[in-house]
């Protein structure tokens, strides 16, 4: 039994054929031809409602909001159950986990027989991208969860739309995912460039199971960006306004987890009357040298999924208000008024609460509420912050790139990289400390070369040369960044007040990119003196300032020997650019 809404024909005889093969292995009892319409929505909600799927929150509250409950085991992307599936292991690289793609079909299929039966087989045509933006990608999606079609619906551009921008063409990529019994063992998330084929089962979670999101758009994405001369890239996308109207952007690379939906949206302190940021992306960009030999870029979503716990008032106004209607929350606390909770919201600990696994909680419980990696799904249409540009299919043009990590040592506040090798090199090193994004343990330092370890779809050496070869097609490149909002004291108290107080570093990158900002040279980078950053309404104590820039030289040689780590992995791709890079550094240091 086959079922449509609306008027929206399934006329593409490739997408057509690919969901027949996919019906014929699966058996599932019915197929839905998802449309992307409200009335859809409406009909997909109701029947995740009556089957426990999604529970309805409170509508004077949270207008059009539902929770939804994943299975305990599946509340992170695990990257030990990530493949990238090309014909030679070297391609994938030494920081990729390989399959060989025969082999891996072949299994993959054996558990995708029979695993719809007498489930419904949704098929999710999705854009990513502004339509008509010379980047934009169609996916097609068969699934089996009504879960991942509402959150696609808010994550990308769904049904007729992309069918629209597919026409006839069979250029789309095939994206499979069945929960199967959503059991550890059976856990695999699979790419296959060569096809542009992604198959993932065994999982619920967002980042598994939202093909679109870090399947398509960050591992394929970044393995068509080397393939066509562009960058996929798991950075936010952001505009800083001057109260004159004067318009630069930004894009920032931070591992998941470490605040890019935060510094996406921040309002910057009530000192700085008439200046603005507003948000194009919060996770991911698209960037491609134009014809002018500036790198533009586009958020190729149109939704938020981002961490609820430490989302409050104080840390993110406008993702609260984002957050307030059609949204779907996932693994955060339920009260009993039908609002939700989650550790380090504006609230205080609700005398009663029904935890994320369902069971009774008060803050004598030694638990958390919330799981520390629970999420909201939010349209960026709700975002009071959202820039216009965001729909922009022509993208905008990046003056500064911004990279960042969670460390309590070493780093500093700010600094600037030379020049655009010197940049790379900066990213390519980058460590951050784990967090709940991931299956794992959190806290330790790893290297996270430009955010993109668990995304980048090829060899990381091969990577960084791809870094290194646009910067020939551009004029006039972004000037490259790092910063660390985390370093602590020896109490282990942050030093930095962060959040809105982080607009102050955005203001010396934008005046540094204008050519206005000051700057002294040291070992690592350009670097503000205390005097040289914007204090209004800011009494910093110089003390705190040379704490929080402190150039410890015991702390970089460990520095280095952790970079060692990574170069000396992927050694036998690694661009002679990135050795320089480190002996130059060596020899300042
Ligand atoms: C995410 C992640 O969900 O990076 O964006 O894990
Ligand atoms: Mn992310």
């Amino acid at each position: 039994m086959d079922t449509h809404f609306g008027s929206v024909a399934f006329t593409n005889a490739h997408v057509v054929r690919f969901v027949e093969k996919y019906r014929a292995m699966c058996e599932p009892g019915s197929v839905f031809w998802c449309d992307g319409s409200d009335d859809e929505k409406d009909h997909l909600t109701r029947e995740a409602v009556a089957q426990g799927i999604l529970t309805p929150l409170n509508p004077g509250k949270l207008p059009g909001c539902h929770l939804h409950r994943s299975n305990p085991s599946d509340v992170a992307r695990v990257e030990q159950c990530t493949f990238i599936c090309t014909p030679g292991r070297e391609d994938a690289g030494p920081t990729n986990n390989w399959a060989d793609p025969r082999e891996m079909t072949a299994k993959l299929h054996e558990l995708l027989a029979g695993s719809m039966r007498g489930r419904t087989m949704y098929v999710i045509p999705y854009l990513m991208g502004p339509p008509g933006a010379p980047l934009a990608k169609v996916g097609i999606e068969i699934t089996d969860s009504i879960y991942v079609v509402l959150n696609m619906r808010i994550m990308a551009r769904m049904g007729a739309i992309a069918l629209k921008q597919l026409g006839d063409s069979d250029d789309f990529n095939r994206g499979i995912h069945s929960v199967l019994d959503c059991n550890p063992d059976r856990r695999f998330i699979c790419h296959f460039p060569q096809t542009n084929t992604i198959i993932s089962v065994g999982s619920g979670y967002g980042g598994n199971v939202l093909l679109g999101k870090k399947c398509l758009a960050l591992r394929i994405g970044s393995w068509l960006g080397r393939q066509q001369g562009w960058l996929a890239e798991h950075m936010l996308i952001l505009c800083v306004e001057s109260p004159e109207g004067e318009k630069t952007y930004i894009a920032a690379a931070f591992p998941s987890a470490c605040g890019k939906t935060n510094f996406a949206m921040m309002i910057p302190p009530a000192a700085f009357a008439g200046w603005k940021v507003t948000t194009i992306g919060d996770d991911i960009a698209w960037m491609w040298p134009d014809a002018d030999g500036r790198l533009r870029a586009i958020n190729p979503e149109t939704g938020y999924f981002g961490v609820a716990p430490g989302t409050n008032l104080a840390t993110n106004p406008n993702a609260m208000r984002t957050i307030a209607r059609d949204t779907i929350y996932t693994n955060v606390a339920l009260l009993p008024d039908g609002d939700v909770w989650w550790e380090g919201k504006d609230s205080p600990p609700p005398a009663q609460a029904t935890d994320w696994m369902g069971r009774p909680w008060t803050p004598a419980s030694r638990e958390k509420a919330a799981h520390p990696n629970s999420r909201f799904t939010a349209p960026m249409s709700n975002n009071p912050a959202l820039a216009s540009e965001a729909e922009d299919p022509a993208g905008v043009p990046i003056s500064a790139i911004i990279f960042g990590g969670r460390r309590a040592t070493t780093m500093p506040l700010v600094f600037q990289a030379f020049n655009w090798t010197h940049g790379v090199y900066i990213g390519a090193t980058m460590g951050s400390e784990t967090t709940a994004a991931a299956a794992g343990t959190p806290g330790q330092v790893r290297r996270d070369p430009m955010a993109m370890l668990p995304f980048c779809g090829y060899h990381m050496g091969d990577y960084f040369n791809h870094w290194l070869q646009v910067r020939r097609k551009l004029t006039d490149p972004p000037r490259i960044f790092h910063v660390n909002w985390f370093r602590k004291d020896d109490a282990g108290v942050y030093l930095w007040p962060g959040f809105g107080e982080n607009f102050r570093v955005l203001k010396w990158i934008v005046d540094r990119c204008r050519g206005r900002g000051k700057a002294r040279e040291t070992q690592v980078g350009w670097m503000p003196r205390h005097a040289e950053f914007d204090w209004r309404g800011l009494d910093f104590p110089r003390e705190k300032w040379d704490a929080l820039n402190k150039f410890d030289p015991a702390e970089w040689q460990r520095e280095l020997l952790w970079q060692d780590e990574l170069l000396l992995k992927l050694h036998d791709r690694l661009p002679k650019e990135l050795i320089f890079q480190r002996e130059l550094l060596i020899s300042r240091l």
